[in-house]
């Protein structure tokens, strides 16, 4: 045991009435909800980038947290690792996720940074063994080092390319060995500064031929969990190609890969591509990409990805309200991409932010759940499509042309008339469960 949460209690359920400090109010892992333990439907993991590896840096000014596993030894590297697994343990998260240069220090060379990541695959392995913490993913890191400056896939020296795939081929392996269930691919890099260097269409090609690669590697290795990729608009590059889910959805269709990739969805990454949450949910959904969540909040003025906890239950019942008309999480889960403000330099601060945004997504969770056993909202999105199930209706959309249409109508005098989107009403509707 490290003693970095020296004094900080287990955080258990107590009930919303709970006055203690420690403690869900909301988050009861075993509370069943639509026939399902909320831990089961939630499936929250802790992001290691954020918690572990952050300074606490912004483009102003550097590090505020003084951590004693910051330095670039393998001794800090398995400290941190301890550290981390001790938070997962007082929160009693079920999953966590890591890109390779979260968990090792950067070796001066490729074959070195292998050596840094299996040493601490194994020490992970033994880790996960002991306390039963689970890998929701895993994912490289192709955006912090000079290298990829340019971008990884989409760079334009085929090395970097090289470098890149290596790097995914080691992250795949690592996230396989560890019983990953998702395995994620963030293009933070994969975009450009200015058009006057740029050529689309060599890049696009690349990012494609990249994911084909992964594809192709995954099958071979019998990796059974799902490939995602995380949208976001742009930061750190002025525009990043995978910007929203219908961006994405367009680049798989292009390269045939629409049922080999899921979507990881980020809140504040839809906020900045100027979407809500659900709409980005919604949209995966009936794409049929939907994969998991990343959640956090991004500050509604900042228009930077600020990652903050999440912290309104009104919103978030609308996100998982989305989920749950989607399935629910089949491999995907809720991690947590959310990190401190750069003046909470406290143990505590960590693990209150995390127990906060666990309460909100219960809070939320259990209110969408609430919405849907109530059903009005449902049906009253039926009914307003309900005309579409004559037949007329039907064969009209299956196979009559412009032309038969165009006498129907004419020959008919058919009026349409409007019909009410009843919008306030579903709003006051929605309002009562949050
Ligand atoms: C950055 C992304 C990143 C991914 C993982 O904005 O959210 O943290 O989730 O590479
Ligand atoms: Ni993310
Ligand atoms: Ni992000």
């Amino acid at each position: 045991m490290s003693s970095f949460f020296d004094g900080i209690p287990a955080v258990r359920y107590a009930g919303p009435d709970s006055g203690e400090t420690f403690v869900y109010r909301h988050y009861n892992p075993d509370e069943v909800v639509l026939g399902k333990r909320l831990e089961d439907h939630l499936r929250f993991a802790i992001a290691y980038w954020h918690s572990f590896a952050w300074p606490g840096g912004d483009p102003f000014g550097g590090q505020t947290f003084e951590r004693p596993w910051f330095g670039d030894t393998m001794d800090h590297a398995r400290l941190k690792a301890d550290v981390a697994f001790e938070m997962f343990g007082l929160l009693g998260v079920p999953y966590f996720c890591f890109h390779d240069a979260d968990v090792r220090p950067e070796g001066e060379s490729f074959a070195e940074n292998q050596r840094n990541l299996d040493a601490m695959v194994d020490y992970f392995a033994g880790k996960m063994e002991q306390t039963g913490t689970k890998l929701l993913w895993g994912t490289a890191n192709l955006f912090s080092h000079r290298r990829f400056m340019a971008g990884a896939a989409t760079n334009p020296d085929p090395d970097v390319f090289a470098w890149s795939a290596a790097t995914i081929k080691s992250c795949m392996d690592a996230t396989h060995k560890l019983g990953g269930e998702n395995y994620v691919l963030w293009g933070g890099r994969e975009g450009y500064e200015t058009l006057l260097n740029t050529d689309l269409s060599r890049e696009s090609e690349q990012a494609g031929r990249m994911l084909a690669k992964v594809v192709d590697y995954k099958h071979r290795i019998g990796f059974k969990g799902t490939i995602l990729i995380e949208p976001k608009p742009q930061e750190p590059t002025k525009h990043q190609y995978d910007y929203d889910v219908a961006t994405v959805y367009g680049f798989l269709k292009r390269f045939g890969l629409e049922n080999e990739v899921k979507v990881n969805i980020e809140q504040g990454h839809a906020i900045l591509a100027g979407h809500s949450f659900e709409h980005e949910l919604a949209l995966a959904a009936s794409l049929g990409i939907f994969g998991s969540i990343d959640m956090n909040r991004n500050d509604y003025q900042s228009g930077w990805d600020t990652d903050q906890f999440p912290n309104s239950v009104p919103e978030i019942a609308l996100a998982y309200y989305e989920v749950l008309k989607a399935g629910g999480f089949t491999t995907g889960g809720t991690n947590f991409d959310a990190k401190l403000r750069r003046q909470s330099l406290d143990p505590e601060d960590l693990i209150l932010g995390h127990a906060g945004a666990m309460d909100v997504c219960a809070r939320g969770l259990k209110a969408a759940a609430a919405m849907l056993e109530d059903g009005t909202l449902e049906e009253m999105r039926q009914t307003r499509y309900a005309k579409w199930d004559s037949p007329e209706a039907k064969t009209m959309l299956a196979s009559d042309d412009l032309a038969t249409i165009h006498a129907r109508v004419e020959a008919s005098d058919l009026r349409p008339s409007p019909v009410s989107g009843k919008q306030e009403r579903l709003e006051n509707l929605v309002n009562r469960f949050v």
